[in-house]
C-alpha cells in the first residue's frame, strides 16, 4: 500500500489543486469588500452577528509589480504581459481592491461585455492569488474584457469571493478611468469560474444572493465547471465517503473526528495499492462511492483510480464539519445517504446490514443559516436564477464529483428553473481537466442563448440509463490539442475509451 493519502492529510476542501483550469486562490473579503457606505451598515448590522476563525485570519495581497509577467501599463500603472502570440491588442491593469488583488484585460476594440472570472479553491495559507481565465486568449481575441479578482481572503469563502468578484465588476468604468481609458458601463456583465469559482458563479445569480449581498452585481449569463454547485452537500459527500471507507474497514463506530489514528489501516485494509488495486472490501467501497458520486457512468473507473485526486479527497477525512472555520459548527449531514454495494437500486440484505452499521453523522440545521449581515457563510445554490446557464463538468471527478450536478438540476427543476440549466458532461477522470475547446464551446453556447435566445444542445445527468451509456458525455467532449491543452490534459485524454 501506499501512504500518500496520509501526507496531505492535513489540506483543506482539497487542498492545493493546481489543476489544469482550476486556477489559483479564492475566498474573498467579504463584507469590507464594499462602498463606505454599505461598509457601515454592514457593520451595524453586524454587531448582532457572532464571529468566526474566519473572521480573524489576515491574508495578504500580492505586489503587482512582483508578478513574473509584470509590465507596466501604458500610462505606467501596474499591468502583466500580454498573452503570447495574441492577435490582438489590449489594455491590461492589475491592482488591489479591498484587500482583493486584481487583473483586468480590455481588448482595444472592446465589444461592450464584460466576463467576470472565479478561480477555484487556494488552500488554507495566507497569500493571495489572482488567476487568468483558461480562455483569455478566446476572450481577448472575440473582444470580450475580462476581470478577476483573488478574493480577499482564501479558505473555502464562497462569500469572499462573491462580495470581491461583484466589487470588481462594479469598480470596472472606475478603474479603467483611473487607468488614463474612459469606457461605458459594460452592457453584459457574465460570470465563470472553476471548481469553487464555479461555486461562486452558481451563487452570483440566485436570487438569494441579490436579497443578501453588499455588492450587487447582476450578471446576463454563466458558465460554472467543475462547479461546487450542491454548496455544503460536496461537505456531506466527504462525510458520507469516509464513514463508509471506515465501516468497510471495521471502524464503523470510530468517530469522524479520530480518522488520522486509523487512516493508515483504512487504506490498508481497502487496497493493496492506493487507489488503482482494491481488496475485496475496497471493491465494495468504489461501488458505494460510484453511486456517491453519480451512479454507473463512463469514466467512473478512471476517476475511482486516480489516486492523486482520491488523495485530496480523503485527505479532507476526520474534518470537524466547520470546513475549516468557515462555519461555527458542522454542516455535514449524511443521513439522507443509502450506501449502494452493487448496482441494483434494491436493498440486498448485505446492503442493509451495512446501511445499518455505517455512522449518521448529523450538522446543526443552522450551521449555514441566513444572516443578516450579508450572504451566508456558504453560499447557497438554490436553482434559483433567470439567466441562462451552461455547466460542464467531468465524469471522473471525485473530488467535486458529478452528483453537483444532478443535485444542481433537481433544484433548478424544482424552481421552475430547469429549462434555463444546460449541462453537459465531459469524458475525462480528473478535476477540471477540460481541453480549451470544451471550456470555450460551453462559454458561447451560454452567450448565444442570452444573446440570440438560441438554447445550446446539453446532456441528461439525472437518468440513470442515460447516464451509464457506453457513449455517455460523447456528445460535448473535444479533443486535446497539443500546444494548446496542457501536457497532462494531452496525456490523459489518450487513454481515455474513444467515442467512435
Ligand atoms: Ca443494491
Amino acid at each position: 500500500m501506499k501512504r500518500t493519502a496520509l501526507s496531505v492529510g492535513g489540506l483543506a476542501l482539497g487542498g492545493m489543486i493546481m489543476m489544469t483550469g482550476c486556477g489559483g486562490s479564492l475566498d474573498g473579503a467579504a463584507a469590507d469588500a464594499t462602498s463606505a457606505a454599505s461598509v457601515s451598515l454592514a457593520a451595524q448590522r453586524n454587531v448582532m452577528e457572532e464571529a468566526r476563525e474566519q473572521n480573524s485570519r489576515t491574508f495578504v495581497a500580492p505586489d503587482p509589480a512582483k508578478a513574473t509577467d509584470y509590465e507596466a501599463a501604458a500610462n505606467g500603472s501596474p499591468g502583466f504581459k500580454a498573452l503570447a502570440g495574441a492577435t490582438v491588442e489590449t489594455d491590461r491593469w492589475a491592482g488591489v481592491l479591498n484587500g482583493a488583488a486584481y487583473r483586468i484585460e480590455v481588448p482595444r476594440n472592446w465589444n461592450g461585455k464584460l466576463v467576470m472570472y472565479a478561480h477555484g479553491y487556494v488552500g488554507t495559507v495566507g497569500n493571495l492569488l489572482v488567476t487568468m481565465p483558461s480562455i483569455r486568449r478566446h476572450l481577448i481575441e472575440q473582444g470580450y474584457a475580462w476581470a478577476a479578482s483573488s478574493y480577499s481572503k482564501n479558505w473555502y469563502d464562497v462569500r469572499a469571493g462573491v462580495e470581491d468578484t461583484n466589487a470588481l465588476a462594479l469598480n470596472f468604468k472606475k478603474i479603467a478611468a483611473e487607468r488614463g481609458r474612459v469606457v461605458r458601463a459594460p452592457h453584459k456583465t457574465y460570470i465563470i469560474g472553476h471548481s469553487m469559482g464555479g461555486h461562486i458563479t452558481g451563487a452570483a445569480i440566485e436570487e438569494e444572493t441579490y436579497k443578501t449581498v453588499v455588492n450587487k452585481q447582476k450578471y446576463d449569463g454563466a458558465v460554472p465547471m467543475c462547479g461546487v454547485l450542491g454548496d455544503t452537500e460536496l461537505f456531506d459527500y466527504f462525510g458520507a465517503y469516509q464513514m463508509a471507507a471506515q465501516a468497510l474497514a471495521g471502524y464503523a463506530n470510530t468517530p469522524s473526528t479520530g480518522f488520522s489514528a486509523i487512516a493508515g489501516s483504512v487504506m490498508g485494509s481497502l487496497f493493496t495499492t492506493f487507489t488503482t488495486a482494491p481488496t475485496d472490501q475496497g471493491m465494495k467501497l468504489r461501488q458505494v462511492v460510484k453511486h456517491l458520486t453519480g451512479g454507473e457512468r463512463p469514466i467512473f473507473s478512471e476517476g475511482f483510480a486516480n489516486s492523486g485526486l482520491q488523495s485530496v479527497v480523503w485527505g479532507t477525512f476526520g474534518r470537524d464539519g466547520t470546513v475549516n472555520g468557515i462555519l461555527n459548527k458542522s454542516s455535514v449531514d449524511t443521513r439522507r445517504f443509502v450506501y449502494q454495494l452493487d448496482d441494483d437500486p434494491g436493498l440486498s440484505a448485505e446492503e442493509q446490514t451495512f446501511n445499518d452499521l455505517v455512522q449518521d453523522l448529523t450538522g446543526d440545521p443552522d450551521a449555514n443559516r441566513l444572516r443578516s449581515d450579508g450572504l451566508r457563510w456558504i453560499p447557497k445554490v438554490n436553482g434559483q436564477f433567470k439567466v441562462p446557464v451552461v455547466s460542464i463538468h467531468t465524469l471522473g471527478d471525485m473530488y467535486v464529483p458529478f452528483s453537483m450536478e444532478q443535485i444542481y438540476r433537481r433544484r433548478a427543476e424544482a424552481n421552475g428553473n430547469g429549462n434555463l440549466l444546460v449541462q453537459r458532461a465531459i469524458r475525462a477522470p480528473s478535476h477540471c481537466d477540460f481541453t480549451i475547446q470544451e471550456q470555450v464551446d460551453a462559454f458561447e453556447a451560454m452567450i448565444n442563448w442570452a444573446e440570440n435566445d438560441v438554447k445550446p444542445a446539453g446532456d441528461d445527468v439525472v437518468t440513470p440509463s442515460t447516464v451509464a451509456d457506453s457513449r455517455y458525455g460523447c456528445a460535448h467532449t473535444r479533443p486535446a490539442v497539443q500546444g494548446v491543452d496542457s501536457a497532462g490534459v494531452v496525456a490523459t485524454r489518450q487513454r481515455m475509451p474513444a467515442c467512435s
